[in-house]
């Protein structure tokens, strides 16, 4: 079935844009100049055969990159284990479930297809796989968003970008923690490529995402995604989502997020 790489099937890839990349190598220095090179060294592959691996339209849940404990003592290893192998794993058999009573959807198996054009789906079907394909995509992607050498700030275009937009790292950081916190009720915060190439700060209620063009206020690429759900930090946080929005920059995996930023960038 399709196994294309989603970074080269988003709709961004022929848009380049947004940045001068002339200007840009000035401010990233050589490594910016020659993004070959510097994606070897500051990026890592984004492949969703890997990250959301499917089969003859059959999702299965990416076992995590890593142990539950590893990411102590920011997640704990509890909240992991219940996140990735119950929520997730729900989320995976519920999509699955979802697809199996709509066969006509057999053309559109990747995710991003699905999720990009939500209300072409079936109507039977249609909110399950708007909550459960977007709870799919969404933790698919959480798990590659942290590391246990996490932390530190973005690399290369992406560093250049928040610059260029917010000023510094710090001030977009203090934007994005504001608007997590300012979640209400379960949802999720974002660092995109909006549709009209503006590196925009955004939040979706429930599973909704920035791919699902004509559902949410501001579509985009997801750069990067924060999991405010109380699921996510309850059992180590409590009621205090605000300290688990600041503890969680030390496991933010950039490479995902430069290389997500990548592929909206090049041709
Ligand atoms: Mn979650």
């Amino acid at each position: 079935m399709n196994t294309s790489p989603m970074i080269t099937t988003s709709p961004y890839v022929s848009r380049r844009k947004f940045l001068n990349l002339s200007r840009l190598a000035l401010v990233g220095g050589v490594l910016a100049s020659t993004p070959q090179i510097w994606a070897t060294l500051d990026s890592e592959p984004i492949d969703t055969t890997s990250i959301m691996p499917e089969a003859s339209g059959i999702f299965k849940a990416a076992p995590l990159p890593y142990a539950y404990d590893a990411l102590e003592p920011t997640i704990d290893a509890e909240t992991m284990h219940l996140h990735h192998n119950k929520h997730y794993v729900t989320y995976t058999k519920n999509l699955n479930k979802a697809l199996s009573q709509a066969p006509e959807l057999k053309s559109k198996q990747l995710i991003t297809e699905l999720l990009s054009d939500i209300h072409s789906l079936p109507a039977s079907v249609q909110k399950i796989i708007r909550n459960n394909g977007g709870g799919y995509y969404n933790h698919s992607l959480f798990w590659r968003w942290m590391t246990p050498n996490g932390g530190g700030t973005p690399k290369g275009l992406l560093e250049a970008a928040i610059k260029e937009k917010f000023g510094d790292f710090s001030t977009m950081q203090k934007k994005f923690n504001k608007e997590a916190a300012s979640v209400f009720g379960s949802g999720w915060t974002w660092l995109i490529v909006a549709d009209n190439s503006d590196l925009t700060i955004t939040s979706t209620p429930n599973q909704d995402n920035p791919l699902m063009k004509g559902v949410v206020e501001t579509p985009g690429q997801p750069i990067l995604g924060l999991d405010v759900w109380e699921h996510s930090y309850y059992l180590k946080y409590k009621n205090d989502r605000t300290k688990y929005i600041a503890a969680w920059w030390n496991v933010v995996n950039w490479k995902t997020a430069n290389t997500l930023f990548a592929s909206t960038t090049s041709q």
